[in-house]
């Protein structure tokens, strides 16, 4: 049965479109409260340096300076920058301050000030006396035997590494026709968020901490503020009214949140902090830097018999997501493409002196798939297969297991793959790269992915809703999932519309306040629409059987009789009076409330995806153009159409940035970042970017999903690398298997070739 929507799959306008096209939507830093104070935070120039004192008098003795703050000062529990039940991906490793800094940009002090000019005069006068130490700079050298202990752990690997077998491998290798291994990095891009972080905290007189945020986890926020400040979760609200997104990288916190309270408590005043935009590169979560080692065995007919990877990952001075990316990225090698369900992997993250890398969009993932769909490209080549029909071949589906070690249903993956062979013509357009010449050479790549909805079974997921119906038959949603800017507010609206049976415009959304909304963990692991949304659905169906229950006796009517569409009463499918009108009556008013609710607790789901990347190369200068993007996307069910197209063109423009131009540098013996602006960090923009054909496919809906949807938040950044990386080598014939492919880098694979 077609099952016929009102609201789902559409693409009605944002519910916060109006607020942010005029520019009066607030974000955290647009809050000023009377008696505010500003505070900075001294950040240590050295990579690696024990802090042997601190003066902070003069600082202290500067007018309008109304506080100042260093380690000795504030408390010094370890976190992890995030509460349970994220801590399994992390390691509690950070203090609010530092007394040993450990990138260049580690919080050293901080300070309030009735000004933020005063503050960040303040900050010149506090006296750091340092001893310097070398600073560990490469993955390499951290893990050296005579290496200093960053954290005190065994060659400075976070946890203990991430280890996955299965199967005979020397079989496996011994079966196969060729052996294939090769080296793969990813570069070090920087989320780029237009909103910098900012907060702003004001303690009350009964002790109740109120933050405003940028955060994609306000719960996550309270949970983490109660943990390290020991202030009970019903005396923190968090409020994040808008934001201008995080990428992952906003779900754990970030030294200003804490930093911010304690200086609101000493000072009892109001206390805003907002990054500079070379705050956001120097102490943000950049994306890691992975080496991926891989190797796999390959038979004649094209079938992968055994696959052995070391993925390892630079995490920068503190772990934050460090344990949960490199599992996941490990994790992953294992699913994806066949390999006879053998293999040996092994991750390991690994502390150096730069700046923290975490989570951001794609988690793990865009690296490890990055290195299996190369070499998949890699590997059809040696077999003289064509690269479609060899992934074709092993490409992951019914019965195959997936990388939380659940089985597969159906063949989704291989749809996108022959979708997209059929948008693009491949089979006329795909030619060796043999037969290109000329100073331009164009290109056609693919690059492939699975990402899961939500983190399940590491994390026991789940969300709440409640749904209540107000007296003239408008609706309020309470929902505590987060909005980044992806539009999920709307995405909730309209699940509730659609499930209620009302209309859009009579849903009212309330969400960003801890202490409005039923908990959800933060929008993380593509989970929102997904966990969210059912967490939504459900409520919204517990709402519309107790509001049938009240129409049937009003109406005097059997409830097996009774639905509600399009906000209009339905007896037996004929359309009767709306349910504005049966509220309208006298003595309809319901009693008690008519209130929905709902938990739920989600399973395991995938979204697929396959990018063909259409380039030029040219020759001479090396540089590379994306003149195409073709995406396909297996997401169960669009919610919101257009916003899943921002979603996959915004996951492009990103990937395409990482696939190219973005990389943020430390100087090689200093650590000191070369590049921390948008002067000399280049994404592309919106004049940068190609044509993009998405096609997105609903072809294995996903019943633990509203609707059937899966997520999409991450697969878009995931594919389009490894498109781009294998359109490159399309078109020139040389390999390059290292982020981002620069001129410089295209010229010196080609100079290598001709040598
Ligand atoms: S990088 Mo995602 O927010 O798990």
């Amino acid at each position: 049965m077609v099952q016929r929507f009102s609201v789902v799959g559409g693409s009605p306008a944002r519910i916060d479109g109006i607020e942010k096209v005029t520019g009066t939507a607030k974000y955290a830093a647009d809050y000023t409260l009377p008696g505010m104070l500003y505070g900075k935070i001294k950040r240590s120039p050295h990579a690696y340096a024990r802090v042997l004192s601190i003066d902070t008098s003069k600082a202290e003795a500067l007018p309008g300076v109304k506080a100042v703050l260093t380690y000795a000062d504030v408390p010094h529990v370890k976190h992890a920058g995030a509460p349970v039940p994220r801590t399994g991906s992390l390691k509690a490793d950070q203090t609010i301050l530092t007394d040993v800094a450990r990138f260049v940009g580690d919080g050293i002090a901080a300070v309030t000030a009735v000004s933020e000019e005063i503050a960040e005069e303040a900050l010149e006068l506090i006296e750091v006396e340092y001893e310097i130490l070398t600073p560990v700079l490469s993955v390499d050298a951290a893990q050296q035997t005579d290496a200093p202990e960053i954290h005190d752990t065994a060659a400075n690997i976070i946890t203990q590494p991430i280890i996955m077998k299965n199967g005979d491998m020397e079989q496996g290798f011994a079966e196969a026709d060729y052996v294939f291994e090769a080296v793969y990095n990813t570069g070090r891009p920087v989320p780029c968020y237009m909103e910098p972080n900012a907060c702003v905290c004001q303690f009350d007189q009964s002790g109740k901490l109120t933050i405003w945020s940028s955060t994609q986890g306000a719960f996550m926020v309270r949970g983490t503020l109660s943990e390290v400040l020991g202030i009970p979760l019903n005396k923190i609200q968090v409020i994040v009214e808008h934001m201008g997104g995080g990428f992952g990288a906003k779900q754990d916190l970030y030294q200003h949140e804490y930093v911010c309270a304690l200086l609101a408590k000493k000072t009892g005043r109001p206390v805003k902090m907002e990054y500079t935009r070379k705050e956001t590169f120097l102490a943000s979560k950049t994306r890691h830097p992975v080496t991926v080692r891989l190797k796999q065995g390959v038979k004649k007919d094209g079938t992968v018999t055994a696959r052995e990877a070391l993925y390892l990952s630079n995490t920068g001075g503190y772990a934050s997501h460090g344990p949960g990316v490199t599992a996941v990225g490990t994790i992953d090698l294992t699913s994806l493409y066949r390999c006879n369900e053998t293999w040996d992997l092994e991750g390991r993250s690994v502390y150096t002196n730069v700046p923290m890398a975490g989570a951001f969009r794609g988690y793990g993932a865009v690296q490890g798939f990055f290195a299996l769909d190369v070499q998949m490209d890699e590997l059809a080549e040696l077999l003289n297969m064509d690269p479609i029909e060899f992934r074709l071949k092993n490409a992951v589906g019914e019965g195959d297991i997936s990388p939380s070690g659940h089985r597969l249903h159906g063949d989704a993956f291989a749809d996108c793959l022959r979708r997209g062979a059929e948008e693009v013509a491949w089979v006329d357009k795909w030619q060796s790269p043999k037969t290109k010449s000329g100073r331009v050479r164009s290109g056609l790549g693919v690059g492939t992915e699975m990402h899961s909805s939500g983190a399940y079974p590491d994390i026991k997921e789940m969300s709440s809703a409640v749904v209540q119906l107000n007296q003239d038959g408008s609706v309020n949603l309470m929902t505590g999932v987060a909005d980044l800017g992806t539009g999920a507010w709307t995405a909730m609206a309209q699940i509730a519309a659609e499930e209620l049976g009302i209309l859009l415009a009579d849903i009212q959304v309330t969400a960003g306040d801890t202490d409005a909304t039923p908990f959800d963990g933060g929008a993380y692991a593509s989970r929102t629409t997904h966990i969210g949304g059912k967490a939504t659905q459900k409520a919204a169906a517990d709402l519309k059987r107790k509001l049938l229950t009240f129409a049937a006796e009003k109406l005097a009517v059997d409830v097996t009789e009774l639905d509600l569409k399009n906000g209009r009463i339905l007896i037996n499918n004929t359309p009767s009076i709306t349910l504005k009108e049966l509220l309208k009556e006298e003595g309809n008013i319901p009693t008690p409330a008519l209130i929905g609710e709902a938990t739920h607790y989600a399973k395991v789901a995938y979204s697929f995806a396959a990018h063909f990347a259409e380039v030029d190369v040219d020759t001479e200068t090396g540089q590379v153009t994306v003149k195409k993007v073709t995406a396909v996307h297996e997401i169960g069910k669009a919610i919101n159409r257009i916003g899943v197209e921002g979603q996959i063109e915004g996951g492009i423009q990103q990937g395409i940035g990482h696939s190219l131009t973005e990389d943020f540098i430390m100087h090689p013996e200093t650590g000191r970042p070369l590049n921390p602006s948008f002067v000399d960090y280049k994404m592309p923009l919106s004049m940068d970017m190609p044509p993009i054909e998405t096609v997105i496919l609903e072809t294995q809906p996903d019943l633990g999903g509203p609707f059937g949807a899966k997520g999409v938040g991450e697969d878009p950044i995931i594919a389009i690398g490894p498109a781009i990386a294998n359109a490159v080598y399309n078109a020139i014939g040389v390999r390059i298997r290292e982020l981002p492919i620069t001129p410089e880098k295209v010229l010196q694979a080609l100079r290598e070739k001709e040598a």
